[in-house]
């Protein structure tokens, strides 16, 4: 599907005081915002016209837009995200989001989604249970994909401690092609497609993000973007070192849709 917008929100200043279980040290907020408007660049030269958010300091974790809310491509679909700190994050993305999706639905409580759990790859929805999903959600979530002609596959992560979401071990490129962490590749409710594997020192890197046909992946993760240059994808690096003391990646950093 050709992508020709996205929704970001710019990290707060208060920024370092989200949630995180990463042991990496606090994050600059200063070095945060720059990476921030690099990402922010290259979703632009992927083709993407971006809605930009202002931040919040109400949630310091408001710039992973990602959790918020499932976009496919009949609408949006609103969550609750499992971090009660985040829940009020939604109300101001529904309200962004109003004039350019419709809606499909919302997460009722109680069940809990982030949308960082939930993958699409060629009109199928993977939906992670983790920390952060639960059962509930993910059923609420899959019951309103079905009734807008979705098919969805449920996969517990919560055996994968490292994995904060499905999404930290696992994205779709444009082609169908997913690229896994070890723990999620050979995972039979993936079975049939083509996988790239990630290397165990570079598992931080399976969370990238395919826009209209270009790779951004995180700097420093060189076995990674190897692989992906030989599957002759066009491939871009961005520094993500302050999102990643945050538990946060490159997709969790926009909707885009
Ligand atoms: C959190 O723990 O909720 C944030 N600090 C990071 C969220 C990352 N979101 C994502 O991977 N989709």
């Amino acid at each position: 599907m050709r992508l020709s917008r996205a929704l970001v929100r710019r990290p707060s200043q208060n920024f370092a005081e989200g949630l995180t279980r990463a042991d990496l040290g606090s994050p600059s907020v200063t070095l945060a915002k720059a990476q921030h408007g690099r990402y922010c660049e290259e979703l632009q030269r992927s083709g993407l016209q971006l809605t930009v958010l202002s931040p919040d300091a109400h949630f310091p974790d408001g710039t992973f837009v990602e959790d918020t809310a499932i976009i496919t491509p009949r609408g949006a679909i609103f969550t609750r995200p499992g971090a009660e700190s985040r829940r009020g994050e939604v109300s101001g993305i529904r309200e962004a989001l109003l004039d350019l999706v419709p809606t499909l639905g919302e997460i009722e409580a109680d069940g809990t989604v982030d949308g960082g759990d939930v993958c699409s790859v060629n009109d199928r929805f993977v939906i992670g249970i983790s920390a952060r999903t639960n059962e509930e959600g993910a059923r609420q979530l899959a019951a309103i994909l079905r009734g807008h002609g979705y098919e969805s596959t449920i996969l517990d992560v919560r055996g994968l401690p490292d994995l904060l979401h499905l999404k930290s071990g696992l994205a779709a490129l444009d082609d169908g092609r997913l690229v896994a962490v070890a723990g999620l590749a050979e995972r039979d409710e993936l079975r049939g497609y083509p996988i790239v594997r990630v290397d165990a020192r570079e598992s931080y890197a399976a969370n990238c993000v395919c826009v209209n046909g270009r790779v951004l992946v995180a700097r420093g993760f060189p076995l990674l973007e190897a692989a992906l240059v030989k599957l002759r994808y066009d491939v871009v690096t961005l520094e993500m070192s302050e999102f990643r003391k945050m538990d946060g990646g490159l997709s969790c950093l926009s909707l885009r849709l």
